[in-house]
């Protein structure tokens, strides 16, 4: 299998630490592209979006969510019993509640950043700001939940929460949003595990 990912996206880190977390990492090779630039991965993803994963039969796989939820099926099939998904009740909604937030959390701060670079005739600052309460009052519910998000017991939202989190750091080193020095302590702990080490937020060669 093959993952089209960049090392600025989000939502291929939150893919690439999962793929780790589950073991798989040898069954998948990692092609770093320019999804703005590369016209091959059109040809996979109508979107041309990163992550995408292209299974071994040529199907492509697209949305970060459908491809952990691929993987983690994948994972238990061959084994792996634990996985990144509870599979039922109260621990499965609450891993895919964590993931949703984060989620929208990245693509609030993705799209502030890429406002932030526009000229000001060509940004809303009342969707600069929306997107700023976003993020804070994300980061605020991130506070309110850590019992739910346990270092002892990582899920799929866990790790989501995590790599959104980081990806606001990686947009404003600055640190110009407010994350809460228990919030840190958290971060800290989380991102001591391998797969997080190994897919540290860059930018790409080019840039
Ligand atoms: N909802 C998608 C978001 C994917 C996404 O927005 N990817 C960005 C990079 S972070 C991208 O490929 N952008 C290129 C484009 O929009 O053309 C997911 O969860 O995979």
């Amino acid at each position: 299998m093959q993952l089209y990912y960049s090392p600025t996206s989000p939502f291929s880190r939150k893919v690439r630490v999962v793929l780790r977390e589950l073991g798989l990492e040898k069954q998948i090779s990692e092609i770093l592209i320019d999804p703005w630039t590369d016209d091959a991965l059109r040809a996979h993803n109508p979107l041309s979006k990163v992550p995408t994963l292209i299974l071994e039969d040529g199907m492509a796989v697209f949305e970060s969510a459908v491809i952990c939820d691929y993987l983690d099926q994948l994972a238990r099939s061959t084994g792996n019993a634990h996985g990144v998904i509870p599979q039922e009740g109260v621990p499965r909604l609450n891993a895919l509640k964590w993931q949703g937030l984060a989620d929208g959390m990245m693509t609030a701060t993705g799209r502030l950043f890429a406002d932030s670079k526009r000229d000001e005739s060509d940004r809303s600052q009342f969707v600069m700001e929306r997107q700023t309460q976003a993020i804070q009052s994300g980061i605020d519910a991130i506070l309110d939940g850590l019992p739910q998000l346990r270092t002892e017991d990582p899920h799929l939202g866990t790790y989501s929460v995590l790599v959104g989190l980081y990806y606001i750091d990686f947009r404003w080193p600055d640190r110009r949003f407010d994350i809460p020095v228990r919030v840190r302590d958290w971060m800290a702990i989380m991102s001591e595990r391998e797969s997080f080490a190994e897919t540290v937020f860059h930018l790409m060669p080019t840039q």
